[in-house]
């Protein structure tokens, strides 16, 4: 008799801990994968670098003359590295342009786009913005692909 209702006890411990353990489990939210620079993506076929770059595009006058600006002059990857480029304009009217990778996306004010493309070709590439002649200006700069 003893040993049965120890056993019970066993056993409603067991279940009532699933139960418990389960419900607990439920209520975790499942975590974001968030990627940094040197992280990897991993699909069926192949296994593939993340270099990530943010980049801040704005417009400065200075004695009457418009100085329109990217942040980074350089970003250097290597090829079949996937690249993913945040830019964000702070001041002005800007877009970003990569012929090459054929990107070309406008730039809000005040808000982050984020381009994405797989450098599959070596090489340096001028990246600018397309706006008036910004890029002649200077707002332009080089990705390196190795
Ligand atoms: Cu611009």
């Amino acid at each position: 008799m003893k040993n049965i209702i120890i056993l019970l006890v066993v056993v409603l411990v067991v279940v009532g801990g699933y139960v418990y353990f389960n419900k607990g489990e439920e209520k975790v939210p499942v975590a974001e994968v968030v990627e940094d620079t040197n992280s990897t993506i991993q699909n069926a076929t192949t296994t593939q670098n993340v270099k990530e770059f943010t980049i801040v595009s704005w417009m400065e006058t200075k004695d009457g003359k418009m100085s329109p600006h990217f942040s980074l002059a350089e970003m250097r990857v290597k090829k079949g590295d996937r690249v993913k480029i945040s830019i964000t304009n702070t001041a002005g009217t800007h877009d970003f342009v990569l012929d090459e990778f054929g990107v070309k996306v406008e730039t809000p004010l005040n808000q982050t786009v984020v381009v994405e493309f797989t450098a599959d070709k070596v090489g340096t590439f001028e990246y600018y913005c397309s706006k008036y002649n910004h890029r002649q200006l200077g707002q332009k700069g080089n990705l390196i692909v190795e």
